[in-house]
């Protein structure tokens, strides 16, 4: 067992479309334990700190946009090999290529606006945790 903990949120169109039920069932259906959750309407500012590793990519200003474009639920995962679970979970980028019964295959929209955020590596997971959570706090 390798116990981790991986960021997840619930992006703008999942939120709108009323999908925020669904993506939690099947989170703790994959044993993955909710270890914070905050539901929150980001700035510019705070979207595009969070998304800084893309700057240079031409989508940044479309992803930033869409990222505030209404509010999102941000989550701790916990559990084993929560990072590479919770990107099984999600399915691939773009819902053209995601796998049947992935969350991005079930609800995304489009390569945009593709219903949830997955940290992609352990190193990542511990700086986007950190970026939204504080561990005195928020975390126990
Ligand atoms: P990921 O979310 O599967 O890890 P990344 O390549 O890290 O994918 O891209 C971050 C986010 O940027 C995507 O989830 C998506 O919302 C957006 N994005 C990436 N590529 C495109 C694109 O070609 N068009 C529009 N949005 C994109
Ligand atoms: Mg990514």
């Amino acid at each position: 067992m390798a116990t981790e903990r991986t960021l997840s949120i619930v992006k703008p169109d999942g939120v709108q479309n009323g999908h925020i039920g669904h993506v939690l069932t099947v989170f703790e259906a994959a044993g993955l334990r909710i270890a914070a959750a905050r539901l929150v309407h980001l700035t510019s500012a705070q979207a595009g700190a969070f998304y800084q590793e893309h700057a240079a990519r031409p989508v940044y200003g479309e992803l930033v946009d869409y990222m505030t474009s209404g509010p999102v639920l941000l989550l701790v995962l916990e559990g084993d090999q929560a990072v590479a679970r919770n990107r099984e979970l999600m399915g691939a980028t773009d819902p053209a290529q995601a796998a049947d019964g992935t969350i991005r295959k079930l609800y995304a929209e489009s390569k945009g606006r593709n219903t949830v955020h997955g940290s992609d590596s352990a190193a990542s997971a511990a700086r986007e945790i950190a970026f939204f959570f504080s561990q005195a706090f928020d975390l126990t």
